[in-house]
């Protein structure tokens, strides 16, 4: 029987901003380019202050928030939820081809490799609806794309990312699905819970501080990619699930929707949903 194990802030914030680091970021920016953006961005902050008159107080308070966030490893999950959306909307709006969503802190490069239909890792008694995710890869000029990279990650039936919560092994409901000739995939999983975001560290105070809720509705990560063809980071959504109209971290679109339907065989759900990949 599996029992549920919390995710501290902590914990998850410092595996998170530990990932991240590993990346290992460059930006060539001109010394012009920082320039514009570092003004911009603390005019921006002076101007809130002028016109709300803040206080010491609240100048103080701020000033101790912001060293929290660091020491609970929450940089990566703040900006993700709050921030990224529109990095991600400015990136892709000439894109011609399927559109995307966030990446948000909890991708892993290099999960578990598999042929055409596939099963995500999971556990023997792997809690939650089954659910049959399948469609195909082709490019904006309508070629199927075989060979491509479908990689997916997702949270569990109660909201926890393998390798930032306790006790789940280590690729759990993370996997790479390569398609076939024809660019087609199936992916068998089950349909993750509504995401909450830990709300005992510093973003947690600041949500409850401002009244909102830490809440994200349940989603389906996915990264696809195939040679001369820019990739497609995503997530997709359930029709009628919680937070759908109210998703924290705004990351929400029409076009992600999925409305899954009771799958053939009778276990659980599937739904088909095809990728279109513009060219690099
Ligand atoms: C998540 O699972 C997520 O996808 C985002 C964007 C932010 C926090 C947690
Ligand atoms: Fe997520």
């Amino acid at each position: 029987q599996l029992t549920e194990q919390t995710a501290t802030a902590a914990a998850s914030g410092n595996s998170a901003t530990e990932r991240f680091l590993e990346k290992g970021v460059a930006a060539d920016s001109s010394t012009e380019r920082v320039d514009k953006l570092a003004t911009e961005v603390i005019g921006a902050v002076h101007e809130v202050i002028r016109r709300n008159k803040v206080t010491y107080e609240e100048y103080d308070a701020l000033k101790a928030w912001l060293i929290q966030v660091g020491l609970d490893g929450e940089w990566p999950l703040f900006l993700d939820v709050w921030i990224e959306h529109v990095v991600e909307e400015v990136a892709n709006e000439d894109r011609e081809g399927t559109q995307g969503s966030i990446e948000g802190p909890y991708y892993v490069p290099g999960s578990p490799e598999f042929q055409a239909e596939a099963t995500l890792p999971m556990r023997d008694d792997e809690p939650g609806t089954p659910l049959l995710f399948q469609g195909q890869v082709t490019s904006t000029s309508g070629q199927p794309l075989g060979g491509a990279h479908v990689e997916m990650w997702h949270a569990d039936d109660y909201g926890y990312y393998s390798q930032y919560a306790p006790g789940l092994p280590e690729w759990n409901l993370r996997g790479t699905v390569v398609t076939d000739e024809q660019g087609r995939f199936k992916i068998h999983t089950i349909q993750p819970a509504p995401y909450q975001i830990p709300h005992d560290g510093a973003c947690g105070k600041l949500i409850s501080a401002a009244g909102w809720h830490a809440w994200r509705p349940a989603h389906l990560h996915l990264k696809v990619s195939a040679p001369d063809h820019q990739l497609i980071t995503s997530q997709l959504y359930f029709q009628g699930g919680d937070y759908v109209d109210n998703d924290i971290a705004q990351a929400v679109k029409p076009n992600l929707i999925l409305n899954p339907t009771p799958a053939a065989d009778g276990t659980g759900n599937e739904v088909t949903y095809n990728f279109v990949l513009d060219p690099a």
